[in-house]
């Protein structure tokens, strides 16, 4: 049990790579903090892995991009859940994929606040008192579009760049102390991600996947797990995770139907 009487807080964790994050944390022992919008997602995850893993978790549904709410949940929380030992910035989204031309700016703008605005301010937040008690491990989901561009990814890419760039620098500035910056790569990842870019249309979504053997949110979880669980004085700075049939953020291998 590496995570008995730690305390693991995860934004989006109501899908995808954040729900098995919850899963893979509580199933080592941890107490959660859960955030995403949908409440309704949350408390049945709470209430399932409470069953499973007798897990404590906080479930706090808000918007991340809401700076009042995120720092009433901040300031709510006392005694062991106020002392975080794992962050995990995960919320984030793709809109639309459309060309810099046509793509419209209210995607972009909920793109910025999302992957960016809102992981640098609940970074901010969370800082002081790991740095107070030198203890605790931040770790952003970033993407392989934060390292190669594609046609239709202008604005997400560069989130994901962003995210990189704020990984390496925060490193950089708690340098000296016991913290662990590490910044998660995945490629394709089947997730709700593709319906939501394609704000719903799940037979767009599916086709992002058809003919691969996509990474399952599992995948990432396990490989987070992993960075979180090595010693003290080990630091997995990044890491590039893709499907084995994914060569680049635009090279993949697909095999079609006979
Ligand atoms: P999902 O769509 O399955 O999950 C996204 C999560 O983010 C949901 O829990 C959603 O919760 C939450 N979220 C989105 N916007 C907000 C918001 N404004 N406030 C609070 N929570 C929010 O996708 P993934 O699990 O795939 O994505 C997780 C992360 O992984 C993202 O940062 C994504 O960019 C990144 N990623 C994904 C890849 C993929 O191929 N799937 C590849 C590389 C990186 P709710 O809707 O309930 O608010
Ligand atoms: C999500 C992966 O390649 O769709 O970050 O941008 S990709």
């Amino acid at each position: 049990m590496h995570f008995e009487n730690k305390t693991v807080f995860i934004t989006g964790a109501s899908s995808g790579i954040g729900l098995a994050c919850a899963e893979r944390f509580a199933e080592a022992g941890a107490r959660l903090i859960l955030v995403a919008r949908r409440a309704d997602k949350l408390e049945h995850l709470a209430a399932e892995l409470k069953a499973k893993y007798k897990a404590q978790s906080k479930v706090f549904p808000a918007d991340v991009c809401d700076r009042i709410a995120i720092d009433k949940i901040f300031k709510s929380l006392t005694g062991p859940l106020s002392e975080i030992d794992v962050l995990i910035n995960n919320a984030g989204l793709a809109l639309g994929k459309d060309r810099i031309q046509e793509a419209l700016l209210s995607d972009w703008e909920q793109m910025i606040d999302t992957n960016i605005k809102s992981l640098f301010y609940i970074t901010h937040a969370l800082l002081p008192s790991m740095l107070k008690r030198d203890r605790g491990h931040i770790i952003n989901i970033g993407s392989i579009a934060g390292r190669q561009v594609y046609s239709g990814g202008a604005v997400y890419c560069a989130t994901k760049q962003a995210v990189k760039a704020f990984s390496e620098a925060l490193r950089l500035d708690v340098n000296g102390s016991a913290l662990r910056v590490t910044c998660i790569e995945p490629g394709m990842v089947e997730t709700e991600f593709s319906e939501v870019r394609f704000k719903g249309n799940a037979a767009l979504g599916k086709q992002t996947y058809e003919g691969i053997e996509a990474l399952r949110a599992e995948d990432i979880a396990d490989t987070i797990f992993y960075c979180a669980t090595r010693p003290a004085h080990v630091n997995i700075q990044d890491m590039l995770i893709t499907p084995t049939a994914q060569a680049s953020a635009s090279v993949v291998y697909r095999k079609t139907k006979e």
